[in-house]
């Protein structure tokens, strides 16, 4: 079920239970601002989800609210994790659903990372 990207965070949604250890996940990366990890669903041949560690709804919470450390780290978080996958030079695709006509079903904000094949022109 998408969810109100303005309502109040849950801690018992499954990323916090996920950056509390509480469930695995495939890790591929973690500093102190963010962790990425695969999408048990991939939508492409690579499927990557970046996620903050802070408790933040969606980009819309995380914008607002979250600290220019906060903002940078994970910026530099979704940058190294695309770089370090090698997705750069083919290309890639960044995602953050935000709230219900976007279909965000997590209420933690998280980016999608899509790479591994051609991704077609932006739909919308
Ligand atoms: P959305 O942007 O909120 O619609 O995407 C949620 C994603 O979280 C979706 O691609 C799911 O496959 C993915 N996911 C996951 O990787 N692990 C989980 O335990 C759950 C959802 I629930």
């Amino acid at each position: 079920m998408p969810i109100d990207a303005t309502s109040p965070y849950d801690d018992q949604n499954i990323f916090a239970k996920i950056l509390r250890g509480e469930i695995p996940c495939r890790r591929v990366y973690e500093d102190d601002f963010a962790l990425a990890f695969h999408d048990i669903n991939p939508q492409a041949p690579h499927h990557l989800l970046v996620i903050p560690k802070g408790a933040y709804v969606s980009w819309d919470d995380f914008s607002a609210k979250a600290s220019d450390a906060e903002i940078a780290g994970f910026v530099r978080a979704v940058g190294i994790v695309a770089r370090d996958a090698g997705f750069v030079a083919p290309g890639y695709r960044l995602l953050a659903n935000t709230g219900l006509d976007a279909h965000q079903e997590v209420p933690h904000l998280h980016v999608h990372v899509f790479a591994g094949r051609p991704l077609g022109p932006m739909l919308a």
